[in-house]
């Protein structure tokens, strides 16, 4: 085929591809400029990659389409393994992924050991990140989940922010896609607001999380917007800079689930503050969060096929009855449209870094991050000898900073995080050709930014029209 064909092959290909999603403020965008809502499945059917078996990505991709899920979260992958089948076949549902970069034994904090960030991880995350950011459908990465549970892990709060710090760093000196980071955060009212903050908080936007998400199971049954405590986690979330949504929720007892906290999630009480909201999970297992089975349950020690703990974990997914149809009837009638990007200011500012309390929040301010492979006991000492003078004039502030300097680093942050618009429309005197001729180019380029459907639908028509000229 000649390189002319060819070239536009993968036009009329694109035309068809799934819109990349990047942050900007407090919201999730498309490339084509619309506002993004999470409506999201926890995806894991093994402990190992589930992305690499493209006949069971096609069956439940399908049925996933159905419930009118727009995205999955997928905790643990292998980066050595091939994932184009299934990232396809969940690209063309119309279903982007968010990916875990932390797996089994790289995690930042666990089991009572203290945090870490070191050169074995770094290179962990980043095999991960190579892998996955090729595909247009990864809507972000995970550097941890629920790792810090009660308020002396907060110690460990800016291990979690350096591993955001060197993740996205690496991916921008890899000239990838700005692939958001971000972390998703157990749900410990000891630690909000102060976690969700300390991850946004500070004037470097280099140093900061892209996006922040909570794992939620509070409303549970019948409950409503101020029962379920959703009306705080929206009082804490109020005018945050960065994108924050739920990356698990559905409370499961007393059953059946009803989703109702979809409508006050994806409805006018949060819309404006969250971005959706993935669903836990996927497959039925013995913590009974299943949208599907794929078969009714075995004797825990079976050993058919497929099966692991009692559950068969591959084949056709069947619907939990009245589950997946509540879900799916809320996802039906709620499609926020929020904001164009290009009406969006984002004029939110960074929040004050928490300050220390004992027992509750230990970082005090914005401190400096660690290093990678730095110790924590060494990284946490130099934080408390440090004086006050140490970092004048930083913006990283110092292990002793105040209240009053965070607050001082987030006003400079607000000039910084003022949105630069793309510029207005320009009007052309009829009376000069010229600039109206090259106003048109870019004003044409403008209109394809706004319109990239129906560009999409023209160019689908005129690439056959073109190739048949030239064929014929
Ligand atoms: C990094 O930490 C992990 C545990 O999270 C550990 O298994 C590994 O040995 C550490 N690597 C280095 C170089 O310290
Ligand atoms: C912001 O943070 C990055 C990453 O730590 C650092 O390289 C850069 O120098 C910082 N910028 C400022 C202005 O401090
Ligand atoms: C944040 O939420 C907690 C409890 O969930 C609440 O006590 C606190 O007042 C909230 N803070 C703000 C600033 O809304
Ligand atoms: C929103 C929704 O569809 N709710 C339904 C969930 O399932 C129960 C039990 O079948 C129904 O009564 C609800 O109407």
């Amino acid at each position: 085929m000649s390189p002319l064909l060819l070239t536009l092959l993968a036009l009329f290909c694109h035309a068809l591809a799934i819109s990349p999603i990047h942050t900007k403020g407090s919201k999730l965008f498309t490339s084509d400029g619309a506002q993004f809502f999470v409506k999201g499945i926890a995806y894991q059917l093994i402990e190992d990659d589930p992305l690499v078996d493209n006949v069971q990505c096609q069956l439940d991709a399908a049925l996933m389409k159905t419930l009118g899920a727009n995205s999955i979260r997928v905790y643990h992958v292998d980066p050595t393994a091939d994932h184009d089948g299934c990232m396809s076949t969940f690209a063309d549902a119309g279903i982007y992924t968010w990916i875990d970069l932390d797996t089994f034994n790289s995690y930042i904090l666990w089991n009572g050991n203290p945090p870490q960030w070191n050169q074995t991880m770094y290179e962990a995350y980043q095999k991960v990140m190579d892998t996955f950011q090729k595909y247009d459908n990864v809507a972000g990465f995970f550097v941890g989940n629920e790792m810090l549970t009660i308020g002396s892990d907060s110690v460990a709060a800016p291990f979690v922010k350096a591993a955001a710090r060197d993740m996205k760093a690496y991916r921008d000196q890899k000239g990838y896609r700005k692939i958001p980071v971000g972390y998703s955060a157990a749900d410990i009212a000891a630690l909000r607001p102060n976690l969700q903050n300390y991850l946004a908080c500070g004037s470097n936007s280099s140093e900061a999380l892209d996006f922040y998400s909570l794992n939620a199971y509070e409303w549970c049954g019948e409950a409503s917007y101020e029962v379920s405590g959703y009306n705080m986690l929206q009082q804490n979330a109020t005018s945050y800079n960065i994108p924050i949504f739920f990356s698990e929720t559905g409370c499961n007892t007393p059953a059946p689930r009803t989703f109702d906290d979809q409508a006050a999630i994806l409805g006018d009480e949060m819309a404006d503050t969250w971005s959706g909201a993935i669903i836990y999970e996927w497959i039925q297992e013995a913590n009974s969060y299943g949208l599907i089975s794929y078969g009714a349950p075995l004797d825990p020690t079976a050993t058919a096929a497929n099966a692991v703990g009692g559950f068969v974990r591959a084949g056709t997914p069947l619907p939990i009855s009245p589950d997946f149809e509540n879900l799916s009837n809320h996802w039906a009638t709620l499609s926020p449209t929020g904001v164009s990007e290009n009406a969006y200011q984002a004029t939110e500012i960074p929040p004050p870094c928490p300050t220390f309390t004992s027992g509750l929040w230990e970082v005090n301010g914005n401190v400096p991050l660690p290093t990678i492979g730095a110790k924590a006991a060494t990284y946490t000492s130099a934080l408390t000898s440090a004086t006050p003078e140490a970092g004048t004039g930083t913006a990283a502030g110092t292990g002793t900073g105040t209240a009053a300097a965070s607050a001082a680093a987030s006003t400079t942050a607000s000039s910084a995080a003022v949105s630069r618009r793309g510029a207005p429309l320009g009007k052309y005197p009829d009376d000069r050709i010229t600039p109206y001729l090259k106003g048109l180019f870019p004003s044409l380029k403008r209109w394809i930014k706004d319109h990239r459907e129906t560009w999409f639908y023209i160019r689908g028509l005129l690439i056959p029209i073109v190739l048949a000229a030239i064929v014929l």
